[in-house]
């Protein structure tokens, strides 16, 4: 696949936008008709055995907190069997305890291995034999391990796992991502904390699955959403409240981008449902494309392009069913343990 997309392809990508009648805006989200997409990675989901997953995550107990409610959803989902769950990004331990803990309080401590991975980015050298990433390549390698992952946080565990050992891309068959934002073609979060990463991924020929930011931003809870979950007494939700409170009141009153009536938005957590229920999203079959706009030193920006075409790698989704999404998302979130 080219990375040297031409600058034609973003004008052409808008305007096809328009054609269609549709950005990707939240009241034409919400008026869109569920139908399930050709092609293979949509196909995963009910009415087979339990997908046997690795969950790679940027969880923790002061971040963003939709990491740890895809944690409780993909433990509540009978489609998902969870190998593992490895971290990624600043202070990787301690997310790992943090995941350790959310475990433990849905009665499974013990059950799903959790292994820290890579703290920085790829370019500033992080360990290559990090113990989440010995763990991917141990895993993946098995005869019958896991063939899919879940990645939510930087992509830098997954990409020094594809460098140890190449042929990981012939094992996997297909990994879902939360990251880049169509609808301005720019290349934010998890993307932008590790582009060498993304590179990676988007040139291994791997089957790629990408929920994109700008779902997660017309998904935003809803007043009645966000309180159920503050009063539920489900030991996991008791685990997450305060830092779940704690998120929200950050990014209400965060210097330079407050957003005053945020309230936590599903990024990660609905890439677990396009797992379990991917009928629930309209996808998009093509190819993702990324221009890096700052080679050299300093922090890297991307910009991404995505080519629509039937035998693209690359599955996007560009709208959800939100009222049938969400409602499973709560329902997942605050089923408590036997
Ligand atoms: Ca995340």
């Amino acid at each position: 696949m080219s990375s040297e997309l031409s600058q034609s392809l973003l004008i052409d990508r808008r305007h096809a936008l328009r054609a269609l009648g549709c950005g990707i805006s939240l009241p034409m989200l919400q008026c869109m008709s569920p139908r399930r997409a050709a092609g293979s990675a949509t196909g995963l989901g009910s009415g087979k055995a339990p997908l046997k997953l690795l969950f790679d995550t940027d969880i923790g107990a002061g971040t963003d907190i939709d990491d740890a409610l895809t944690l409780i959803i993909l433990l509540n989902s009978p489609e998902i069997d969870l190998q593992g769950v490895t971290t990624v990004q600043r202070d990787p331990s301690r997310r790992a305890e943090f995941a350790r803990g959310l475990i433990a309080s849905m009665g499974r401590g013990g059950e799903i291995p959790v292994y820290a991975g890579a703290g920085v980015p790829i370019r500033e050298a992080p360990d290559r034999r990090a113990d989440a990433v010995k763990f991917i390549v141990r895993s993946i390698r098995e005869a019958d391990g896991p063939r899919h992952m879940l990645v939510v946080g930087a992509q830098t565990n997954v990409a020094l796992a594809l460098r140890e050992e190449p042929a990981l891309a012939e094992r996997l068959e297909g990994i879902t991502l939360m990251g880049y934002k169509f609808d301005t073609l720019t290349a934010p979060f998890n993307v932008n904390n590790d582009l060498d990463a993304a590179q990676v991924l988007l040139t291994s020929g791997i089957p790629l699955r990408v929920l994109p930011v700008e779902i997660g931003v017309a998904c935003q809870m809803q007043e009645g959403e966000y309180n159920r979950l503050l009063a539920s007494e489900c030991p996991q939700m008791k685990y997450i409240r305060e830092p779940m409170q704690r998120w929200v009141q950050h990014v209400r009153q965060r210097p330079g981008n407050p957003i005053p009536d945020y309230l936590p938005r599903p990024y990660d957590s609905l890439s677990a449902i396009t797992l379990t229920h991917p009928e629930l999203f309209q996808w998009k079959r093509g190819t993702i494309g990324m221009i890096d706009l700052t080679p050299g030193a300093g922090r890297r920006e991307g910009n991404t392009q995505f080519r629509e075409s039937a035998d693209g790698l690359h599955e996007i989704v560009v709208g959800v069913d939100r009222e049938q999404a969400m409602a499973l998302h709560e329902e997942r979130l605050l089923t408590c343990p036997p």
